[in-house]
């Protein structure tokens, strides 16, 4: 009942059809300029983190140099990454932020 394989092209949409959507990480870059208590701020207000989770992961950004915030849909990572530059740059702090696929 495999006339050219051409149910295998159905199937192989179908299961694609049930695949979740791809994540990305919200990740921090470090600089030299904006306070650790702005950035353990930030991190605690637009990421759900409490003061202690929040305080590792800017520390983790301090040393190496970058440190993931959070994983989210496309949009919803999109959206933190807007908040997080809107709030330094209203606060003056050279913050950066960026958003990338994983997997
Ligand atoms: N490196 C900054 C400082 O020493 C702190 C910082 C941490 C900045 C994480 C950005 C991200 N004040």
């Amino acid at each position: 009942h495999t006339p050219e394989g051409g149910e295998s092209v159905v199937l192989e949409r179908l299961a694609q059809k049930i695949q979740p959507p791809q994540m990305y990480q919200v990740a921090m870059l470090n600089d030299d300029y904006t306070p650790m208590e702005f950035v353990v701020m930030v991190i605690q207000e637009f990421f759900g983190k409490d003061r202690e989770s929040a305080t590792q992961i800017m520390l983790k950004i301090h040393l190496d140099g970058k440190g993931i915030c959070g994983v989210y849909s496309r949009d919803v990572a999109a959206t933190k990454v807007d908040q997080v530059l809107d709030a330094a740059k209203q606060a003056g702090h050279p913050l950066q932020c960026v958003s990338e696929p994983i997997e």
